[in-house]
Parts: C-alpha cells; structure tokens; sequence
C-alpha cells in the first residue's frame, strides 16, 4: 500500500532526531535525513529495498494453470515430466494436498476465485460460450475490488471465460462490462478459452491490432452463418489438428477447428504458438510498471487445456505429446514470473500462489495423440475421476503458496478450497470484509501460509451441470445424481450414479469402496449439511 510504504520511509530520517542540536546541526541533519529518505525513496523505487515484510500488505500473484491435474507435477508424484520450477516453489512454500477447485469445469471455477461464492448460487455459472455475457453480478465484491480497498493495483492476464459485455456484444467498439467494470485496473485477455471464437486477445475493452476495414463478427448456434468461412466439418483437409468430437468443429482459425463461427478481424487473430509469450510478457510488464505500490495479478494460464499448440521450443520435448509439452512450457512460465519478482527485488513481500481451475483430461476434442502419448502417467494422481467428474479429481488440485518470509514451508493437509481466496487474501491484506462480502469464503489466511493446519470444516464442489457434492473431514458424499456413468469418449468417470455414494478418503483415496449402506448415520448427517448450504440465499444480481 502506497501510505503505508511512505510511512515506513518516513520513520527512518527521525532516527536522526535523538538530541537538542544547534540551529545549524539541525539544519544540517534536517539536509542529511532528507538526502537518506530521498535516496532511500530510490532504492524503493528501484526495488532495490524490499518493502518490510509484515508492515505492508503483500503483492500477490495468482498464477492460475488450465485442467492441470492432482498428479501433474513432480511435486505431485508425477514421473516422466519434468517440472522443476513448481517443484522448487513447492520446495520453498507450502504445498497442499486437499486444496480444491470449487468445480470440475473453467468457468464455474474461475467464477468462484474471483467471487468468493460457490458458483450453483449462479444459475450463470456454466462452462460459457465465447461470447456469453459478463456472469459476475453487479452486487458481488471480486477479489480486485477488495484489495483495491487496501490500495493495490491489479490486472487480469490471460484466459477469462467469465463473460464479457451484457447482450450481443460488438467486437470491433468499446466492450462493457469488461474485467476493468468489475474490479480490475486492467486486462489482456482472450474472452474465453483457447478452443472458441473470437480467437483474439482484448486488452481492456477493445480488440487489440483490429483493422476497421475487416470487422470481427462471432456467432454461437447450430449452423454456420459465413458460408465463405470454412469450417471443420467441411473443409476436412485445411485442418492441422483435427477435431474429435462434434464440438470443435466450427470456424477453422490457424488449421484447428474452434467452437463457434467468427469471420474477419483477421490483422488481431492471435498465433496460437506465441500466446504463452505474448501473456508472459503482458505479466511482466505489469509487474514491473506497478512493483511501487502492492499490486495483484491474476495470471490465468491456458495450459494445458486444447488445443494443445506450445512454442517451438517446447513441441516434442515431453515425450508424451502435446499434452506433456504443454505443461513443461507451463513450468517454464512459472519460472519466468519467479524471476521477475526476483529480479525486481519483491521476494520478500511477494505470495504466490499456484493451482489449477478442475481436474486434467487427455482426450477433449482433438486428436492431438495425448491420450496415446500419456504412456503411464496418471494425470489425477492416485484420485478417481478428472475434469468434469464428480470424483476427487475432478475439483481436488495442485496448489502451492510460496513467499520468502511470509510462508512456512512444508507440506498442508488443511482442507482449503478455493472460494476461500477473497477472504483469505482480504484478510491478509488488512482488508475488513463486511459478512455479506464473505460470501461462501472464510478467512483462512493462515493456514494458506502454513501456518496453521486448520482449514475448513467442510465444503462443496460440483461436478459438470452443477451437481454437488459435499466433503467433511475424510467423508465424501456424492447424492445420487443419476446420469451417464462416463463421458463419452473421455474416458472420464462422471460420479453419476442412482446410488448415494459415500468415500472416506483417509482408507480410500481412490474412492473406490462406496461405503454408504455401512454408515447410513454419516451418510444423513452430511446430506443435511449439504441441503443446509444450498439453501442458504444468495441473490446475485446479473
Ligand atoms: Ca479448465
């Protein structure tokens, strides 16, 4: 915070001040305490200082991975993937092991980090279209605007997916609501995901490097509305990486068939093999330009979700296809913002925080040879079931908190969830919240630092089309949920079932053993606490 950062220079000079002096004396010191606060102001500026640790609110970075899975990383068990830039942040900070998405799929969960609500509270909070309308309602507090509260500066860089605009939205003029309308100073994003139209990136309201003369236009339905646009299902041979599903196979940007048609605005479409650079450096720069004042970054990776298109570099270098290249160019990224907040000298008031928006996926519509590839690893660690699925993997994460001087390094068993962010990062901030500001969050800032073990006494996560499902203590409770029992040609287990379903994690991570018949008292106890929370109101005003 800019005030509190002045006050803690200003303190220095009166050190000075100690005895009666001499009309002269005093002017002199008066001049040498003035060049020391001046200097020192520099060496501030310059980031050569760093700011107190426990005085000033910390930066904080929220480094936020795409389908990346509970088995994942070398920190997590992976073998064969070489992750050594999470692994050092993982060795130096606090890593979590029952550290949850709030839902199996992007939007839902993106939702929540940003609101602190659970994201069925939103009958909005689907896995959005491309050109779907802003979700967050205009009574809810998001994360930036609360640590705004506390003076810091704050962008969002990378895969949004939470709506943009209210209604149709002209591509080519100023977009409103933008993530600058919800709490954010700025933003370099793309609107969605990295499989839909509008393949381009929008730097506050506007399409960036869009020619006037050659309008962007997107459309989601059923048919194709440019008949001179070529599209996946007819034009087969243009493609560069096919389409596995009925899904991705609409407009064809850069040879990959994307969800949703879109025509022109060629002069801003984006390469898909840069975007990893092109965001890094968007990140940086921030960084850089705000490091005076604390600021948040919001730093949303596209990684590893399809299509699956690292830089040349990294193309081929896992062994396990795209997939596996993909993460190791995430790695890499994580390496690079942790040498930016060294090289800028903000080690020591720096959180950074590292997870995942849902479980991993091998085959999500494209036949890009990552389900071949994989060989033996096994994405969801020891959990059963990945994105979209009502079991463990699909909502339980990776999650790493690093930060020299704030943190206690070490492994957390503390149940956390990551509708707890806004609260927990408010508290840490100095920031009071209101109850109603709470939302579903709790403050457990502590244990986010490792401090404490403690987490939550429970919490929910839903499965894709907002099915919940509840977890307390070792317990899991999934309510019947009937439904196919896998999806499709995922192979993916959903969790649905017409069966009540009842885990204990502690005997049974892989939730294999439903052990509902045998504690029929747990099993009424938890379907009750969860009734309870979804019965709690919660107005959200789109
Ligand atoms: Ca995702």
């Amino acid at each position: 915070m800019a005030s509190t950062a002045r006050a803690g220079l200003g303190n220095r000079p009166r050190l000075i001040f100690t005895r009666k002096a001499s009309g002269l004396e005093s002017a002199l010191r008066w001049c040498l305490g003035w060049i020391l606060m001046v200097g020192a102001a520099q060496l501030w500026a310059e980031g050569v200082i760093a700011r107190e640790s426990d005085a000033t609110p910390p930066n904080v970075i929220v480094l936020y991975a795409d389908d990346l899975g509970f088995g994942d990383l070398g920190c997590y068990g992976a073998e064969g993937l070489a992750t050594p830039n999470l692994d050092r942040m993982a060795a130096e900070g606090v890593r979590f092991t029952n550290f949850y998405a709030t839902a199996a799929t992007c939007t839902p969960s993106r939702y929540s980090v940003l609101t602190g609500r659970y994201p069925w509270r939103n009958s909005r909070a689907r896995i959005l279209a491309g050109d779907a309308s802003m979700i967050i309602g205009r009574n809810e507090l998001t994360l930036p605007a609360a640590l705004k509260r506390a003076g810091y500066a704050s962008a969002v860089v990378g895969k949004w997916h939470i709506g943009l605009g209210d209604g149709k939205i002209d591509w080519n003029g100023e977009i409103r609501p933008a993530p600058v309308d919800v709490g954010f100073d700025e933003s370099f994003i793309m609107a969605a995901t990295n499989d839909r139209v509008p393949c381009v990136y929008v730097k506050d309201r506007r399409v960036v490097g869009l020619d006037p003369a050659d309008p962007l236009e997107v459309y989601y339905g059923k048919e194709n509305p440019f008949p001179e646009v070529p599209t996946g299902r007819s034009h087969l041979e243009l493609l560069t990486m096919p389409h596995s599903d009925r899904q991705h196979w609409d407009t064809i940007v850069n040879g990959v068939p994307r969800i949703g048609f879109s025509r022109g605005g060629k002069a801003a479409t984006w390469d898909d093999e840069t975007m990893t650079e092109v965001f890094l450096a968007q990140a940086k720069d921030f960084m850089t330009r705000r490091r005076e004042a604390p600021f948040f970054l919001y730093y949303a990776l596209h990684q590893p979700h399809v299509p699956r298109l690292p830089s040349a570099r990294f193309q081929g270098v896992s062994a396990k296809g795209p997939r596996g290249d993909v993460i190791l160019e995430l790695d890499w990224v994580i390496g690079e913002v942790l040498a930016q907040v060294n090289a800028l000298g903000l080690a020591k008031n720096t959180l950074v925080i590292f997870s995942s928006d849902n479980g991993p996926v091998l085959n999500d519509g494209y036949r890009d040879q990552s389900a071949e590839l994989n060989g033996e690893h096994r994405p969801a660690g020891p959990l059963r079931g990945g994105k979209y699925s009502l079991f463990d993997g699909g909502c339980r994460v990776p999650a790493l908190v690093w930060g020299p001087d704030r943190v206690k390094p070490g492994t957390s068993d503390a149940l956390l969830s990551q509708v707890d962010l806004l609260a927990s990062l408010s508290a840490l901030a100095g920031v009071e919240l209101a109850a109603s500001e709470l939302a579903d969050g709790r403050r457990l800032d502590r244990a986010f630092l490792g401090h404490d073990s403690a987490g939550r006494d429970h919490l929910v996560t839903e499965g894709f089309g907002a099915k919940t499902v509840l977890r307390q203590g070792p317990w899991v409770y999934l309510p019947a949920h009937p439904g196919e029992p896998r999806f499709g040609d995922k192979e993916i287990e959903s969790g649905n079932s017409s069966e009540i379903q009842l885990y204990n994690l502690e005997t049974d991570s892989g939730q294999r053993r439903n052990v509902a018949v045998e504690h029929p008292e747990k099993v009424a106890a938890l379907r009750a606490l969860l009734e309870a929370e979804r019965a709690e109101s919660a107005r959200v005003r789109l």
